[in-house]
Parts: structure tokens; C-alpha cells; sequence
């Protein structure tokens, strides 16, 4: 089967577009990963070369040894995914210790996996644990609101979590473990893969200051969504700052009662 017709590289096309519509990713900005199930990998398996060469992942993922990874690459720009994804996008092989990758499909004109790939794989690792193998899904983005926030609020996972739930009455539901922030950070290394690690173990979204967010997801639906949330949490707060600020909102008790009715299991921590 050719590998751009498979269900999963649709599903991975159609985020990056509409992403790239939304907004949040200019010039080469963003990047996406997919853990590809077994059975996928199968179904494609003649279209597959064979590893060439093995590079250092950059951090240690045993968790991951033989898996297949369907990600963007480094420098290519999310608005061209769909036009050419052998271009923009590869699928990679990690050996069977977890350390190194090796390219099995895609990045035609030449290239290498995202930047953040330790990042990425970091977070699969953590999340593929966590959630019994469901989770599938790692995505970066650079949405221009939640950004913004991090130059006007404290730089804590309270903070941020309490006022991005009151910006609309299902965030909690959406998000109720909530939002862990990182200070500023040099992308693309080891350093920020563990600090968001860490963050990812307590939860689903994780923002960099000054820089972007990170979030998860079972599928590609689920990551999206995310994403899409909490961005427009974030500019709803921007209006409302730009308004003057909060008149009334949503009480400590009525997050509860929420809680309550939904049958969420909401970080109460953050409602003091
Ligand atoms: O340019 O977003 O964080 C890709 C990125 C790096
Ligand atoms: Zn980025």
C-alpha cells in the first residue's frame, strides 16, 4: 500500500493543516509525532527501506526499542506536509536499545526528524507507559495566545491552570490534572526533553515559556483538541485583560459542583 494513503498519514496530514490554518505554525515552526501501531507498520512494510545509517535520539527511550514513528522534519514546514509528505515527513525506526533512530521511509530531498525529537520521543516513552500503550500522539505548536500569556503571568502551573480553566466552563473537564509551564529553555536538546518529561508525568499539556506548547493524545483528534483548548482558553484571557480584567467568574464551589456532575477527577490543588 502506498504509504501516503494509509489512514494513519491522512490522520497526521489533515492536523498539520488545519494547524498551519490555525495559525500556529509559521515558517518551519512546530512539529508532530505518531507512534505507529503494529499493524499499520505491517501494511506499509514493502514500501520500507531498509536503516542505512544509525543517529543518536540525544536521550535513552528502552521503552521504545522497535518501534516505528511516523514525524515531521527538522526545518520543513507544516503548510507543505500535505503537498508532499515523502518531502516533509519520515518515518523512523528506534534500535533495540533506545538509543539511536534510523530513517525507513520519507524525507526524499534530503534531511533529518524534527528537532525536538528527544522531546517527542521522551514524552512517548512516558505516556506510552502511563496509559497502557493508548497514547500515540506528541504535538508542538506555536499558538500566538498562549505565548503571549507567558510574558504577563507568573510562570507557574497554578497560575496557569486556575485562569485557564475559568476561561471556559468544559476546560476543566478537558484538562483537569491541568497545565505544567517550563521557564525559558534552549529548544532541541536533552535538558528540555527531561524538564517537559517531568511535566508530562503530572500531565497532558505542557507549555514553554516564550516559546510554544506541547500536548498528547490517543489520536490525532484528541491532540488537536487539546491544543485547540487551551489556545482559546488563552485568547479568551487575552480579551478579557485587554477589556480591563475580570469582573466575575467562576467560583472555587463551582468548579466543585463541575467536578462533581462530570465526574472528573479535578486537581484540586489549584483551586486554593
Ligand atoms: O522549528 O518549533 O521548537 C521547530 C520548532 C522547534
Ligand atoms: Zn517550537
Amino acid at each position: 500500500m502506498d504509504i501516503r494513503k494509509a489512514k494513519f498519514m491522512q490522520g497526521f496530514i489533515r492536523l498539520t493543516d488545519d494547524a498551519f490554518k490555525k495559525g500556529w505554525h509559521e515558517r518551519n515552526g512546530g512539529n508532530l509525532s505518531y507512534r505507529i501501531k503494529s499493524e499499520e507498520i505491517e501494511a506499509v512494510k514493502t514500501e520500507l527501506n531498509p536503516v542505512g545509517e544509525w543517529f543518536d535520539i540525544g536521550t535513552n527511550v528502552p521503552s521504545l526499542a522497535g518501534e516505528y514513528f511516523l514525524v515531521t522534519g527538522s526545518g520543513k514546514y507544516m503548510r507543505n506536509v500535505i503537498l508532499a509528505p515523502q518531502d516533509n515527513t519520515a518515518i523512523v525506526k528506534i534500535n533495540e536499545k533506545g538509543e539511536k533512530y534510523g530513517i525507513v521511509w520519507g524525507l526524499e530531498q534530503g534531511g533529518q526528524p524534527t528537532s525536538e525529537l528527544p522531546t517527542h520521543l521522551a514524552n512517548h516513552a512516558i505516556k506510552k507507559d502511563l496509559t497502557q500503550g493508548r497514547n500515540r500522539v506528541i504535538y508542538h505548536a506555536h499558538p500566538a495566545n498562549t505565548i503571549a500569556l507567558t510574558f504577563v503571568l507568573p510562570l507557574e502551573d497554578k497560575i496557569f491552570t486556575r485562569e485557564l480553566w475559568e476561561m471556559a466552563t468544559e476546560n476543566p473537564v478537558i484538562f483537569p490534572e491541568g497545565i505544567g509551564i517550563t521557564p525559558w529553555m534552549v529548544p532541541g536538546g536533552k535538558a528540555i526533553a527531561d524538564a517537559t518529561g517531568k511535566l508530562m508525568k503530572k500531565y497532558r499539556v505542557v507549555i514553554w515559556a516564550h516559546h510554544g506548547m506541547f500536548v498528547c493524545g490517543d489520536d490525532f483528534d484528541e491532540a488537536f483538541g487539546l491544543m485547540d483548548t487551551v489556545e482559546k482558553a488563552a485568547s479568551i484571557y487575552v480579551k478579557v485583560r485587554a477589556m480591563g480584567g475580570k469582573q466575575q467568574t467562576i467560583s472555587k464551589q463551582g468548579f466543585l459542583d463541575l467536578a462533581r456532575e462530570f465526574d472528573i477527577d479535578l486537581n484540586t490543588e489549584f483551586l486554593e
